[in-house]
This record gives C-alpha cells, sequence and structure tokens, in this order.
C-alpha cells in the first residue's frame, strides 16, 4: 500500500479519539478503544514497539455547560470524568501507553505553538463570522447543510445564528493538495466506502476553517498565543493532541526554532488514527489540512468504523439509549465483552447491540473454543498423565495453522479485525473436526495405536498452543488462562507458538474457559 511517508515496519503509533469529558465511557467507546488496544497487543506480540494513545477531550462548550449543570468547575468535573475513563479502560483490560487529557499544560503549549506556526506561515485571519452553531456537535453548521427544522444534521439538535470575530485557518488553500493525498494513497481513509465520502466532500468548494472563539462566550479552551481574547476551537485543540502525545513538538524550543523539525525522533506521523465514522471529517479534512499548514507530515492511515445502534438509532448519550460496558463485564466477565464488540462488527458497517446477539457470540466461545479446551486438556490428561512424549509427530494440523497464521496477519494489517478474530475462531472449528475424524477414544482403545493416538493429541496441543497466541490480542485474560492450562508461564509469541517443544509442557484438565450463562428475561 502507498503511503506519503515511508511505513514503520518496527514502530506502531495509534490513537483513539479522545472522548468528551461530559459522559460516562458507553460500547461505542469502548469499541473503538477495544480496536485499537488489540491492534496494539498484536503488533506488541510480533516484536514491534508501540505507542498506543488515548485519553480525554477536556475544553470548549459542551464540557463548560455540561459542569455548569451540575454545579461544578469545569476541571473539576474533568478530573472526575477523565479518572471515569481510566477505570473502565483499566476495567475493560486496555493496555493504553498514554492517556492524554487536553488540560496539560504540556498540550496547552504545543497547541500554542502549532496555532503560533499556522500565524507566522501566513495561514490565519481575522474575520467577522455568522453561522449556525451546534454546542452538541461543537461546530458550525451552513443553512444549506442543517438538518428539517434548522437542527444539526448529525444528532438533529438545535442550532444557534452566531455573529462573532473569530481567526480563520485558510484551509481551502490546501484543498487541492487534499485531494491529490487522497487519490494517491488509496489505502489512506479506511475503508473504501469512508474514503468515496471525503472524496465526495471535496468535489464542493472548502471553506476556511474557525479556529478561534471569544472568550467573552466560551472561556473554557486554550488561548489563542496572539489573542488572548480568543480560545482554540475545541476541535483544533483536540485533533493536536495526537501530535503532544508523539513527543514531535518542543514548545520550550529555542525562539525561531519551534521544535517543528524533530519528527523523526518521536513517534509522529501516527500509524493509524481509529474513530468513528462520526469525525471522520475533522480526521480527514480538517487535520491534514492544518498539518500541511505547519509543514508535517500526515497520518499513515485514517479507520472510520461503524456505529453501534439500537433499534434503528445511533447509541449515544444524548439519545439516552446506551449500553454500559462496565455492566456486561460485571455478568461477564471482559474478555467476552471484548470478544463481542470485535467480533460482531464488521470493520466500517454499523452493528446492533442486543443481549440474544451477546448471547449468541458467548456461546460460540463456549461451544467452539471452550470446548475444544477442555475435551483436548481431558484427554490429554486420562490417556497420557498430561505429558506429550517428544516422538509424537505434531503436524496434523499444520496447514490449517500456518493458514490461519496468515490469515489472521493479513486481517491485522488490512484493518478487518473482525475477520483476523474470525479465522482465528474457525481454526478451534477445524480443530474440533479433526477430534471428531481421528477419534482418540477409538485409538486409545486400539492395539498397537498408540503412535497414531499421540499424533492427535500432540497436534491439538500445538493447535491449543497457537490458539492461545492467536486470541491473546482480543481477549487476552482467556489466553492467559488456556496457555496456564496447557503448562505454559505466559502466552507465547505468535511466531514461538508453531515450534516450541511440547513435550516438556504438563497439561492440567481445563476449568471451563466460558461457563455456561442463563439469560435472565
Ligand atoms: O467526538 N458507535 O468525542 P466523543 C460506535 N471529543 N462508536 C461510537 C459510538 C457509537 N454509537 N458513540 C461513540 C468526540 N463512539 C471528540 C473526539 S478526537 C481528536 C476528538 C466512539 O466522546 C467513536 O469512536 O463524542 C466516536 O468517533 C467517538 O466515540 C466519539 O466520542
Amino acid at each position: 500500500m502507498s503511503s506519503s511517508s515511508p511505513p514503520s515496519p518496527d514502530r506502531q503509533y495509534l490513537t483513539t479519539p479522545i472522548y468528551y469529558a461530559s459522559g460516562e465511557p458507553h460500547i461505542g467507546h469502548a469499541y473503538t478503544t477495544f480496536l485499537a488496544d488489540v491492534l496494539a497487543r498484536y503488533h506488541r506480540q510480533a516484536g514491534r514497539q508501540v505507542m498506543f494513545l488515548t485519553g480525554t477531550d477536556e475544553h470548549g462548550q459542551k464540557i463548560q455547560e455540561e459542569a455548569a449543570r451540575r454545579n461544578m468547575e469545569p476541571q473539576a468535573l474533568c478530573d472526575a470524568m477523565a479518572g471515569r475513563f481510566r477505570e473502565a479502560w483499566s476495567d475493560l483490560d486496555i493496555s493504553y501507553d498514554r492517556f492524554i487529557r487536553t488540560t496539560e499544560s504540556e498540550h496547552r503549549a504545543v497547541v500554542q505553538a502549532f496555532v503560533q506556526r499556522l500565524m507566522d506561515r501566513g495561514h490565519i485571519y481575522e474575520a467577522e463570522y455568522e453561522g449556525w452553531y451546534s454546542v452538541h456537535e461543537e461546530r458550525f453548521f451552513t443553512e444549506k447543510e442543517l438538518g428539517p427544522g434548522r437542527t444539526d444534521p448529525i444528532a438533529g439538535r438545535p442550532v444557534e445564528l452566531i455573529r462573532e470575530k473569530n481567526y480563520f485557518f485558510r484551509m481551502s488553500a490546501f484543498q487541492d493538495d487534499l485531494i491529490r493525498h487522497i487519490q494517491e494513497n488509496p489505502g489512506w481513509i479506511r475503508p473504501e466506502k469512508r474514503r468515496n465520502e471525503v472524496l465526495g466532500f471535496l468535489q464542493n468548494p472548502l471553506g476556511d476553517l474557525s479556529i478561534s472563539r471569544p472568550r467573552s462566550r466560551l472561556a473554557w479552551g486554550i488561548p489563542l498565543p496572539f489573542d488572548e481574547e480568543h480560545v482554540t476551537y475545541v476541535w483544533v485543540d483536540a485533533l493536536i493532541n495526537y501530535l503532544t502525545a508523539s513527543g514531535a513538538i518542543r514548545p520550550d524550543a529555542e525562539p525561531g526554532d519551534q521544535g517543528f523539525d524533530d519528527v523523526a525522533g518521536s513517534w509522529w506521523p501516527a500509524d493509524v488514527h481509529l474513530m468513528g465514522k462520526d469525525i471522520l471529517t475533522t480526521h480527514a479534512v480538517y487535520w491534514p489540512t492544518l498539518l500541511m499548514g505547519v509543514g508535517l507530515p500526515l497520518p499513515r492511515r485514517i479507520l472510520a468504523h461503524g456505529w453501534w445502534i439500537v433499534g434503528e438509532t445511533k447509541m449515544s448519550k444524548s439519545l439516552g439509549n446506551v449500553v454500559d460496558p462496565l455492566e456486561l463485564r460485571a455478568r461477564f466477565g471482559s474478555d467476552p465483552v471484548r470478544w463481542f464488540l470485535l467480533r460482531e462488527m464488521p470493520t466500517g458497517e454499523d452493528a446492533s447491540y442486543t443481549p440474544e446477539r451477546f448471547l449468541t457470540r458467548y456461546d460460540e466461545l463456549a461451544n467452539v473454543l471452550g470446548n475444544l479446551a477442555s475435551r483436548v486438556t481431558s484427554m490429554i490428561v486420562r490417556y497420557r498423565d498430561g505429558r506429550i512424549p517428544e516422538s509424537a509427530g505434531d503436524q496434523g494440523l499444520a496447514q490449517a495453522l500456518d493458514d490461519t497464521l496468515v490469515a489472521v496477519a493479513s486481517g491485522m494489517e488490512r484493518l478487518r479485525v473482525h475477520e483476523a478474530l474470525g479465522a482465528a475462531m474457525d481454526l478451534a472449528r477445524v480443530a474440533n473436526g479433526y477430534v471428531e475424524d481421528r477419534e482418540p477414544w477409538s485409538q486409545a482403545r486400539r492395539e498397537g495405536a498408540e503412535a497414531d493416538l499421540d499424533e492427535t493429541l500432540a497436534s491439538l496441543l500445538r493447535a491449543l498452543v497457537v490458539l492461545s497466541a492467536l486470541f491473546l490480542p482480543a481477549m487476552p485474560g482467556k489466553a492467559a488462562e488456556l496457555a496456564a492450562h496447557l503448562g505454559l508461564d505466559t502466552v507465547p509469541r505468535l511466531n514461538e507458538a508453531r515450534t516450541l517443544p511440547l513435550h516438556t509442557l504438563t497439561i492440567r484438565k481445563a476449568t471451563p474457559l466460558f461457563p455456561r450463562i442463563e439469560l435472565e428475561t
């Protein structure tokens, strides 16, 4: 796949959106964060260095209003909510490397350096502005874009007509460069459908972007370095988080040198920005043009997934139809929640949450993977006292293992995580079929079939070792549990799983990995 900057085979910088600190985490937030977590764990497992960034978006009108509603200072609200997100991510086994908050002083300094750089390069001007503003989306819409009854076209919420002095970024000047970039890099925006939407959007003339708000209307933001009476527009502030965390900008650099030339030693550019399709325009239009404005490389890939919907509508806090991932976790544990969300949603499509779908996916875990683990471990214990002889051939499923390793890697690299997970589960299905074909219980009874039985059990054990590695990114807890039943201290790396010696392992009969759960009515 072509890209503006060379791929980084040894390092991966992965980001989620920074979530608004005005509401509790729900399964929509959890989904994007799981997706990033799976990729992060997959790349670490493959021996790459990973920087996995998530965090909270803490400025802007939405936060200011929510704090006022709760009779709190905005900072106190943000502190509380950042805590809620961190707790949720820890309960759901999210292995982020950095949790960024836009109220951090480092971020504030980077935003100011960034905006100053845009100013110095002549990309910012001042003008009177009139437009329809949605507090909910934190952005202006043109008359033409408005939904029925003059509402915001995304969430259908009220908009207000605002007229004020703003600073503008000459986004329009970068329209042609952006179109060229998208055309020359077909894999830049994933999936294809979203890429086409952005290209369609860019067929109309791109306006300039208002990047400030008068402090008199909105106090909760980062002041512009060249005009203290204005704060930075929250979307500009928020997008820059990816740069702050990368360490590419040194705001404390000597005057004249704004520290923008040091990208090589930093994590920038990001390998994948992950997000929902609701915020694709800000990431695929505002952000790259802003980066062009300051002269920095663009992120390597942008993945916009679909929405979790309930009935016919998007799940969102403002609609009051959210599903709490922590409630699901309390009943099923973290891994089945991760598995459901990641396996159920085809990358890029919408998916719907229902308790029945959840249970169907849980049953798949129990009946396919759980069943395989318990029957294979119990047979090795029963027939061979938990040890496989060194002489046993373990190649019975070799072709399936190799094919699966390729399919999983390809799914992960193409950001089609549900396909990668499906391929791993299919391997467990194939292994169950192998049990049926080989009938180890008959081999155990037959005179002279010792070597055949050894081969059956060794091949199945090999499959379980590989499966523990393959399931690690999506279900780190269950993968570790499975590895422990196989006598391994840790889940093996992908490249070790295929070859590590089996005869040194002592297998224990597995307690059910996925105990039966009855659905409450
Ligand atoms: O937009 N289905 O924050 P946010 C799938 N602060 N994903 C969903 C979802 C759903 N129903 N609801 C939310 C913001 N998400 C800004 C981002 S980034 C520089 C600033 C996920 O709290 C999805 O990733 O509204 C979506 O893009 C994100 O949460 C929006 O989170």
